[in-house]
């Protein structure tokens, strides 16, 4: 057993690196960036940091196609720069996770180099999944997966001698070549890997993708019928399959080496119990729970989430983990809102979206657990419509222009001044247009006002973590008026009570310590609010 499980209760601060903060002045969020906004990220109070991935990478996918996993890219300052990242952060205490990408190398890695130079059924290419093509001529792919991004998984490389050769897999985007999880060649490396960067002084790791891995046998047709873009469901021969099980046990292996450390699985699972098998003891010490993400601002579906969740994960004696938004969903004050779309903060959508946004941090930073905080929810960032031209994510140009992608969310952070880029950069030209109309709501703004979302997350922080009423690992669930839910910890009492409706409910008795809105009428509950009461 872990001397000290650090992340059984902590709050989690996702950090994209490409928009958090650029101290190079090339429009392109670094490391650097990172260590000047330390007080900041102190300020609010995280426990830890997960840095979405910085290793070497081409960026076909902004850094999830990983050239050199024991490197870190000279776009984010090289691995000096992680060097000075972790000194500084564990000298506040914080911790410092990274993201691992197994799943998956860059094309450009050496490995994947060497296997296009070599030939059919030789050892280079027993590391990736290539296969002979279907018809006569083989030119139609193996199998009828289609990419996560969109179009097929397979492409067809050219052989040495020009002609036309055998296909290789990828679940996501062509430059991100599929890794054959059954040549022992492949956990190796990944072990290296994970020796290396705990060795340097990394907390912990974010596993990219951790249901796939494993690919069946027989790579059978899947049925694509209800298939969507950015989306797998359970028994998606793409993902979960039996064997993946084996790979996290030996992973977990390597991490009892090293027992302060930790992992978290990126888990697209919907099935609770199927979930939790990924974080039996001797598996990953975390995964995803993207129930929040996915479940609409209802209490009566949120407290079947939380329920369902807390049940699936109790029964394999895990930790359960709640998220509300990441890199690759819509922001939550988007998803809230009516009517979706405009970047303006002040629109009767938006406020209306970060309202809920609000009420929904409380409930999350009420629950047993740990908590992640994808950077600027703490700022109540809407996405960004952007225009066309301004489109990066692979998957506006794979599904031939008919989805927008994930880069509405992955916008750069309005960090101080009156017009953009808001002192992100010195570089106007950051590597998506921050809007201008976040005037009022830059990291600077919100830090002066004790009425901001900035300023709710901080104290939201601060209580879960100084006061004894947050004790207990279950909840109790209160009757509540129709649209609205109360729960209370159960050896704390803290007491958590959410009102999804559109009118004022009477709150449950107790003294109200936080709210997410004003309380304007006593003993009032405000319509899309939540409070904590003790
Ligand atoms: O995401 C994995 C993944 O499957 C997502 O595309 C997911 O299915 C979707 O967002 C659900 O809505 C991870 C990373 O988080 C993502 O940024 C990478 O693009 C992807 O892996 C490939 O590495």
């Amino acid at each position: 057993v872990a001397p000290d499980q650090w992340w059984k209760d902590a709050v989690f601060y996702q950090i994209y690196p490409r928009s958090f903060s650029d101290a190079s002045g090339d429009g392109v969020g670094d490391i650097d960036g990172i260590i000047d906004r330390l007080g900041y990220l102190e300020l609010l109070g995280i426990d830890a940091l997960w840095l979405s991935p910085v290793m070497r990478s081409p960026m076909a996918d902004h850094g999830y196609d990983v050239s050199d996993p024991r490197d870190v890219d000279p776009l984010f300052g090289g691995i000096d720069a992680l060097d000075r990242l972790i000194g500084q952060t564990h000298s506040r205490g914080i911790k410092v996770t990274m993201d691992l990408v197994p799943n998956h190398t860059s094309d450009q890695h050496p490995w994947f180099v060497e296997a296009l130079a070599s030939a059919p059924g030789s050892p280079a290419r027993e590391r990736y999944i290539f296969r002979d093509g279907k018809g006569p001529d083989g030119d139609e792919p193996p199998n009828n997966w289609p990419s996560i991004f969109g179009g097929p998984a397979w492409k067809r490389v050219t052989e040495a001698d020009g002609s036309p050769g055998q296909w290789y897999l990828h679940i996501f985007a062509p430059e991100q070549p599929d890794l054959n999880w059954d040549n022992p060649e492949v956990f190796d490396d990944l072990e290296k890997t994970l020796r290396f960067w705990l060795e340097r002084g990394v907390d912990g790791f974010r596993i990219d993708v951790a249901h796939g891995m494993e690919k069946p046998a027989d790579l059978p047709d899947m049925d694509i019928s209800g298939v969507t873009l950015l989306e797998n469901s359970d028994d998606d021969p793409r993902f979960n399959n039996p064997g993946v099980h084996e790979i996290h046990r030996k992973i977990r292996a390597v991490m009892d080496d090293y027992p302060d450390a930790m992992t978290v699985g990126e888990l697209w699972v919907d099935d609770n119990d199927r979930f939790a098998e990924y974080i039996r003891p001797d598996e990953l010490h975390l995964g995803f729970n993207f129930r929040l993400v996915k479940t609409a601002f209802d209490a009566e579906a949120i407290e079947t989430a939380i329920t369902e969740s807390l049940a699936a994960v109790a029964n394999v004696g895990g930790t359960p983990t709640w998220t509300l938004s990441n890199h690759d969903v819509d922001r939550e004050v988007t998803r809230y809102s009516e009517e979706p779309g405009d970047a303006d903060p002040t629109t009767a959508a938006n406020r209306l979206g970060l309202a809920r946004a609000r009420a929904m941090i409380l409930v999350e930073l009420a629950l047993p657990g740990v908590a992640f905080i994808y950077n600027g929810a703490e700022l109540g960032l809407p996405n960004v419509d952007l225009p066309d031209e301004a489109l990066q994510d692979p998957t506006w140009e794979r599904s031939g222009h008919t989805e927008r992608g994930r880069d509405g969310c992955r916008v750069p952070l309005p960090w101080e001044g009156e017009a953009p880029p808001f002192e992100f950069s010195t570089n106007p030209h950051t590597w998506l247009p921050i809007p201008a109309v976040w005037e009022s709501i830059t990291a600077e703004k919100q830090l002066e006002d004790l009425d901001s979302t900035f300023s709710l997350y901080r104290a939201a922080i601060e209580m879960r973590k100084t006061r004894t009423e947050f004790a207990g690992d279950k909840v109790e669930w209160y009757g509540a008026p129709e649209g609205c839910l109360a729960f209370r910890r159960d050896v704390g009492k803290l007491v958590c009570a959410l009102n999804t409706t559109d009118a004022p409910v009477p709150l449950p008795p107790g003294e109200v310590i936080l709210s997410s809105t004003p309380l304007t009428e006593d003993g009032q509950l405000p319509a899309n609010s939540a409070a904590w009461l003790v």
